[in-house]
């Protein structure tokens, strides 16, 4: 009989040998912090846990903790993280990346994976801009703000994040911000224990491309959601998500629905029963294919 032992965890038990290499200063560094935190306070097991990510500055987060880690490519966090989940199902799964990662070269996958309500928490830590190829204008990047690749002013409109995730029918949407850590801690405990696709975004400036008054700038931005908002009301969280003058932060949408791996045991429970039921039909079937 095999025996498990859980081992008591620290924050600093979470942390890797590697230091991170992110610019003095870059809002990365506050989710980090709050991520360790986070572990510690759900005492997850590192052969339980698994950080994916794709690739970026952002996506560099995996190096740093001692849990099972993926550093994988450009865009593919979610394919990823997801195959980890199904395999693995009793592992702990937190997918992590920037704003042109899931929002550019990633967009065509979240959607995906929000639908099907994989149960991962994808966490994108949303810079507005492409931080580690030096200042190129991503899918966040404000209208009119000028960049490497917008030298005139950015001429499109900017992803609403937390709006996208509601209208993909993601179970679980949140909004926190790197320049207050313990309320990343509070979102990402509820994010991780919910049972589905949970959704965080993350306001993170990346100081060198964006400048350092961002933190300031989004602090005087932000609202902090309290009782009085009902997280499982569709049209109030898109009310909130719409509102893009004064950012919300917190638990915007939530309401919980099967996952994927339990809808498709319960259907292949259910198939297996009928196929051992019904054996001639899949003889027939299989004969279908014999020379
Ligand atoms: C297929 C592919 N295309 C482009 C790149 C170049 N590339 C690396 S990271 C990146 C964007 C990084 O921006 P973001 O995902 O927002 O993360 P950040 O660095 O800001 O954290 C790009 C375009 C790549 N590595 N692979
Ligand atoms: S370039 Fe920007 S996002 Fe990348 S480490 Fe530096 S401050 Fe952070």
């Amino acid at each position: 009989m095999s025996e498990t032992t859980e081992k008591t965890m620290s924050a600093r038990d979470y942390k890797s040998d590697l230091k991170p290499i992110w610019c003095p200063g870059c809002g990365n560094f506050g989710f980090l912090n709050a991520l360790y935190l986070t572990f510690q306070e759900l005492q997850l097991q590192p052969e339980n846990t698994a950080v994916v990510s794709g690739i970026g500055c952002s996506s560099r987060l995996p190096g740093y903790v001692k849990t099972y880690a993926f550093n994988g490519v450009h865009g593919r966090v979610l394919p990823f993280a997801s195959g980890v989940k199904m395999s693995r199902p009793e592992t702990t799964v937190i997918a992590v990346g920037g704003d042109g990662d899931g929002f550019s070269i990633g967009a065509g996958h979240i959607g995906h994976a929000a639908r099907k309500n994989i149960n991962i928490t994808y966490v994108v830590l949303d810079n507005n801009i492409y931080g580690l190829t030096k200042g190129q204008a991503s899918p966040t990047t404000p209208l009119g703000v000028k960049t490497k690749t917008t030298y005139y002013g950015n001429m499109g409109m900017q992803f609403n994040p937390v709006r996208m995730l509601i209208a993909y029918k993601a179970s679980f949407v949140a909004r926190t911000f790197s320049g207050d850590p313990k309320h990343i801690r509070k979102v990402l405990v509820e994010a991780i224990r919910h049972n589905g696709f949970s959704f965080v975004e993350v306001l993170s400036p990346c100081v060198t491309f964006r400048g350092k008054d961002q933190f300031k700038i989004i602090r005087d931005k932000v609202r902090y959601l309290d009782e009085q908002h009902h997280a499982d009301n569709e049209l109030e969280a898109f009310d909130v998500a719409n509102d893009e003058k004064e950012l919300a932060l917190g638990v915007i949408y939530k309401k919980p629905r099967p996952t994927y791996d339990e809808i498709i045991n319960a259907d292949v429970t259910t198939k297996a029963k009928a196929v051992s039921h019904g054996k001639p039909k899949v003889n027939k079937l299989m004969d279908q294919f014999k020379p």
